[in-house]
Formats: C-alpha cells, structure tokens, sequence
C-alpha cells in the first residue's frame, strides 16, 4: 500500500488511534488526528505521543474543513453517519478503519476473522490458544482489545492472526480477506449505533464478502439468521450444529459426543470433557473446532485445549465464594442476550446486577427468562429505571436501584443466602459510568474483595 504523500486524517484518540499514529508516525506520514475530546480530556494521551513529529492535532470538534485529506482511518467506536464523515464521503475521500489498514500493511499472515453478537471473546481465545499450542506464531488481536496494527511488522507470511471482529470494525473494512471466517449467532445488539437489525446483520456479513472458494466459512447452524445468509458466502461453508446431527460439519452425537464429520468422520471428545460450561460455550467450541480443524491442526491439541481452557476474563470469570454465597464476573455481557446465556447457565437462584448505557435494547426477553431463576435485581446506570419498570410490569417483587457499583455489591451480598450466586451480567454497555467493560469488572472484583 503506498501511503507517500497523502494526507491521513486519523478519527478517534483511544486505543485504536493511538497505536494507528504510532504506526503511521514509524513510516514517516503525516497525520492529522481529530478527536470529539478536546486537549485536557486528553492530556494522558497527548503526552505519551509528545514525541512523534508528524502530528497535528484538532480536538474537542469534528473539522468543517476536509478538503486537503487524502484518506481517513476511523477507530471503531466512531459512527460512519457523522455529518462530518458523510461529507468526506461525498468528496470521495476513502475511509477505512484500523483493521483495513493493518490488512493492507501486513505481510501477508494468515487472517482469521471471528465475529457474531455474542462468544466472539471466547471463542477467539479458544483458537488462539490453540494455535499457540500448536507452535504456530500467533497474534489474539481486534475487539478484544489488541489492534491488529500493532502486528505489522512484526508478523509474517507464517503467522496466524486470530481477530475478533465486531460489526464497528467490519463497516470499514474494504479489501480485507480472512483465510477463514466464523460466524456464530445474531441477536439485538448496536441499535444505537445501526438503527436496524438489517443494518447490523449486513454489517457482520462483510466479514465473507472478499472470500472466494479457496476460503472457509464456519457458521453456526442452528442461528436462522446466520443460516439465512450462508446463501451469500463464496468460501467453503463448514456449519456447526448443537442440535442436529448434520450429513456434514460439526455436530453433537446422541451419546453427546463432538463428531467432526468433514472428509473423514472423527469423534473428538465428549461434551462434559469441556472445560466451558453451558450450551453457548458448547457452541463456542464447536466454532473454534471448525476453524482449527480447517486450518489443519493436529486433532489432540485441539482436544487438549478443549479440555483446560479456563474461562476469559470478564467473562461468567469466578471472583470469590463467601461464606457460600459465589460471586461471579460478566461484565463483558454487555447486550440482553449474552445476559440470558449467563443466567441460564446456573441452577442456583441469582441476584443479578444489571443496567448501563442504554443502546435502545428491548429488555423483554431477558426479564422473562430471569423470572426462572432471578430472584432479586440490583439495577444501576442509565437503563436502571427501564429496566425497573419492565421487571415491575413482570412480577418481580425485589428490585434495588443503587447509585455505584459497591452500593451493588453490598446489598447484593446483605440479601443473598448461602448458594445464591451474585452474578454482574450488565446487559448494557459500560460507557455511562465507565471507561470500558473491564474497568466495570475490575470495579465489581474489587468491591466483592473488600467485603467483609
Ligand atoms: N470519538 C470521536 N467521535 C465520535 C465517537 C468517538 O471522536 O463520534 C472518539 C472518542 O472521543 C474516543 C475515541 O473516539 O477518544 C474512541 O474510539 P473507540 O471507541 O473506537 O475506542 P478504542 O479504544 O479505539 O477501542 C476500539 C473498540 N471500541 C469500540 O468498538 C467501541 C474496542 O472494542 C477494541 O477492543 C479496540 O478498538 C481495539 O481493537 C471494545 C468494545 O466495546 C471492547 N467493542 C464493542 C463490543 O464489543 O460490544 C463493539
């Protein structure tokens, strides 16, 4: 890719930003770095990049003026319909994001791009590490918080790059081409961002759009959605199915094996050899097994991970048992959805800690399903009082409002009896009280610490 000479305007001063100028600064570019922050929020930042020397900076505003831009490098968490964004459209100026420009400025390692609404986090973790058992030179990278852009340069035509990637990051993508691609489910989630559920699941299908039939395609068979837009996908489509024994894939065996059944027919493991438990892990491994398998990893590796892989952090992570009563870490369930799984994964009555931004989801279903085993609602953040007012609407009869998470954690343990779990599964996004999901967790983790 020949950058000489352009004008790069770099959107967004977070992590994805800052590790886009390093890189951009390293090759000698100059760049323009516009974020909606102004200088003093983001004093931090500006000072560890105080030495690169091609930078000029416009914060605390969107520029009118774009007409000396050449192209623009977006970070994930800014919006594609920006007033500001459309006019550097209608000038025909290329915007790409940061996974776009990684692909273009690597050399050529083996991309594998895993998305979905939900599992995406684990089961990006599960294959890297099975990669990385198998002596391969491996890079976890994208939305799970490592921007690939920090692999350029470092990584060759021998590495794996194991990427997460989220609807965000997918809309600004253009050439990228993964080897092999994963798609795992579609439920609500982004409306804020989307408006659509068309829109978001047109935004997760670019994830095949480059791929031809050299390429794999794992796709989860029992998602309608997912199965609905298999028609489109030009790579070798490999399904999994915890449900149906399929003619060919992967799929669960009445005694509940996992039987690969692609060219040769293979019977892997039992599922209660797991190391994850409930049926969304259960899929989760089923993907990561589709991946590896395709990418011809030696069977007993991925059986061996299979069998240890603890949990990822944030995510249904066990914090503590306190005089019996456990508590558990989800902070990375951040839509309606990944909070049912969590739920239904636990026989034991829950306090469930919830609420956060509101993205306009539809809190519905969740209350439905936490009637089951929910027995009392501790509510925080912008959603609270939606949320609030559905449970009322449902029945439930114990619902705290609390203003901070130790306000959560405190009452939540003062009412839980012994085998209770205390479960933060937000259901929302972190960004009204938070930085991110995992300054939640750490938050959670530390007030559960710091009960007596
Ligand atoms: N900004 C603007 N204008 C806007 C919006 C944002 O200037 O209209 C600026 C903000 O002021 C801020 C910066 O953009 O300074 C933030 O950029 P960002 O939100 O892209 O944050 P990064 O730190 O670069 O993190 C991003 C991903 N964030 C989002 O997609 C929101 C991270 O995913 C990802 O780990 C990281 O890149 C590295 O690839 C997080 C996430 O929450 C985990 N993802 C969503 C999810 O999983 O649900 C999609």
């Amino acid at each position: 890719m020949n950058l000489e000479n352009k004008k790069i305007l770099l959107i967004g001063l977070a992590k994805t930003g800052i590790s886009t100028i390093k890189h951009l600064d390293k090759l000698g570019e100059s760049i323009i770095v516009n974020d909606i922050k102004d200088k003093e929020k983001l004093s931090d930042i500006l000072k560890e990049l105080e030495n690169l020397d091609n930078v000029e900076y416009i914060l605390g505003y969107h520029p009118e003026n774009v007409d000396d831009i050449d192209m623009a490098v977006v970070s994930p968490g800014v919006p594609l319909d920006l007033p500001f964004i459309l006019k550097l459209k209608s000038k025909n100026i290329e915007i790409i994001g940061e996974v776009e420009l990684a692909y273009r400025l690597s050399n050529n390692p083996t991309f594998i791009g895993i998305t979905g609404t939900n599992g995406k986090t684990t089961t990006t973790s599960l294959v890297g590490e099975i990669f990385k058992k198998s002596n391969v030179d491996t890079y976890i990278v994208g939305n799970i918080g490592n921007p690939v852009i920090d692999t350029v340069g470092v990584a060759n035509e021998k590495s794996v790059l194991v990427t997460e990637l989220s609807s965000f990051q997918l809309e600004s993508i253009d050439t990228f081409k993964p080897r092999v691609s994963a798609i795992l489910n579609f439920t609500e989630d982004h409306l804020n961002r989307h408006h659509t559920m068309e829109n978001y699941i047109e935004a997760k299908s670019r994830i095949f759009m480059n791929q031809n039939s050299e390429d794999f395609c794992i796709l989860n068979y029992d998602d309608e959605v997912v199965r609905e837009i298999s028609k489109d996908i030009k790579a070798k489509k490999i399904f999994f199915s915890r449900k149906k024994q399929l003619e060919e894939g992967i799929y669960l065996n009445k005694d509940n094996n996992i039987v690969i059944d692609i060219n040769d027919k293979v019977v892997l493991l039992n599922k209660e050899e797991l190391s994850l438990p409930g049926n969304h892990n259960l899929e989760n491994c089923m993907a990561a097994i589709g991946i590896s398998y395709v990418s011809n990893v030696d069977i007993e590796v991925i059986k061996d991970v299979l069998k240890s892989f603890a949990a990822v952090e944030h995510r249904q992570e066990f914090v503590k048992n306190l005089n019996g009563v456990m508590f558990v870490n989800d902070s990375k369930g951040t839509n309606p959805d990944s909070t049912i799984k969590a739920i239904q994964s636990y026989k034991r009555p829950i306090i469930l800690i919830a609420g956060g931004m509101d993205k306009q989801s539809n809190f519905d279903e969740l209350l439905d399903v936490a009637k089951e085993n929910v027995k009392a609602l501790v509510l925080l953040g912008e959603t609270a009082s939606k949320i609030q007012t559905i449970a009322k609407e449902k029945g439930f009869k114990e619902i705290y409002k609390v203003k901070d998470m130790k306000e959560a954690v405190s009452i939540s343990y003062k009412i839980a009896n012994k085998e209770d779990v205390v479960l933060l599964s937000p259901a929302c996004a972190s960004w009204d009280m938070y930085k991110s999901f995992e300054v939640r967790g750490n938050d959670f983790k530390d007030n559960v610490h710091n009960l007596k």
